[in-house]
């Protein structure tokens, strides 16, 4: 954020989030604080997590450019649920609450025509 201290921690949430996915998931972790992604690098889906409100912007920046790509996307983080119906509108599905170990997979909210 302008005029903060800057520090860049290992963000707590998607990393929990990430624990608890089932082994098969290949999970690739990337923090914008610290590195860059390409768009062009190949995935299966894409899981954004916002803790900010600041860092909505960029969230839904990465999830349109991605869906234009055809790429399913998925939110989750406090922000997410802070701002769930105007995230609605730039992703495919949506994470609301907390993981316990293996029901990750199955907790998201299904939005219509996505299955
Ligand atoms: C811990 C914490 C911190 C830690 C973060 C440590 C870290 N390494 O990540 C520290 C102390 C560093 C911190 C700093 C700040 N924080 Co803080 N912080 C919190 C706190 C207390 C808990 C967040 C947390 O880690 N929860 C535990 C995780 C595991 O749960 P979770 O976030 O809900 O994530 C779960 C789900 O959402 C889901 N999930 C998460 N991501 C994803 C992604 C996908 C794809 C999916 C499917 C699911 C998923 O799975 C997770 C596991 O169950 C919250 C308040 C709260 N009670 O939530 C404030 C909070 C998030 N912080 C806040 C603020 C303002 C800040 C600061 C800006 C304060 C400041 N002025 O410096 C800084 C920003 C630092 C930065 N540059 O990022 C505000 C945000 C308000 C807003 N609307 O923006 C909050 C809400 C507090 C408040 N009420 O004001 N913070």
């Amino acid at each position: 954020m302008q005029g903060q201290t800057h520090f860049n921690l290992p963000p707590h949430a998607p990393v929990v989030f990430a624990a608890a996915l089932p082994d098969y998931v290949d999970v690739e972790f990337i923090d914008e604080n610290v590195e860059t992604f390409s768009f062009d690098d190949p995935v299966d889906f894409v899981g954004i997590s916002m803790m900010l409100s600041s860092q909505i912007k960029r969230g839904w920046e990465i999830a349109d450019e991605y869906r234009r790509r055809g790429k399913k996307v998925i939110f989750g983080g406090i922000s997410t649920m802070l701002h769930a119906e105007e995230t609605m509108q730039h992703t495919d599905s949506m994470f609301l609450g907390e993981v316990n170990h293996g029901q990750a997979l199955t907790m998201h909210i299904h939005l219509p025509g996505v299955h």
